[in-house]
């Protein structure tokens, strides 16, 4: 089973619509793949600006929230369910801050772009938001629990 803590903890990540276009899907995958978490769920989709609109419901009231809305629904994305220990932390850590501008070399915003609006990826921010998304993007179905380490998290 997926789960919402410990080993079994789940984080949602999006290669964004930028991060698609520029061929950075398989760099991204690979990088979560070796940090030594399991891929549960993925997906190429073209959301609605409905689904986006929820998924973004906290930045309503931004200056930059339907400038996101169009950006974000512009090509495909694909979305993706992570899961193993601490993986909503250190999905962040890997993905540097919102703001390129911040985030350090090694990171995938530090290694992959510039602007905070084209940030190539989304990773969820806390566990429940994590469990948000991944009910909002995702149908039961279509996460998997896979492999020996399904109970137990390994490398
Ligand atoms: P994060 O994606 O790092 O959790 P949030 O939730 O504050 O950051 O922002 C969500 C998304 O909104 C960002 N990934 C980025 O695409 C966009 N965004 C955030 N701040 C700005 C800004 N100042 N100008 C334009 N877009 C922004």
């Amino acid at each position: 089973e997926y789960g919402w803590t410990g080993v079994n903890e789940c984080t949602f990540i999006a290669v964004k619509p930028d991060g698609v276009q520029r061929k950075l899907v398989g760099e991204i995958v690979r990088r979560f793949e070796r940090r030594g978490f399991k891929l549960v769920g993925l997906k190429l989709v073209r959301v609605s600006e409905d689904l986006l609109r929820e998924h973004y419901w906290d930045l309503r009231s931004k200056p930059f929230f339907s400038g996101l809305l169009t950006y974000m629904s512009s090509g495909p994305i694909v979305a993706m369910v992570w899961q193993g220990l601490d993986v909503v932390k250190t999905a962040r850590k890997m993905m540097g801050e919102t703001n390129p501008a911040d985030s350090l070399p090694g990171t995938i915003r530090g290694d992959f772009c510039v602007e905070v609006g084209r940030n190539v990826i989304h990773g969820s921010d806390s566990v429940e938001s994590a469990q948000k998304e991944i009910s909002l993007w995702f149908g039961h179905d279509e996460l998997q629990c896979w492999g020996p380490s399904s109970s137990r998290w390994v490398y």
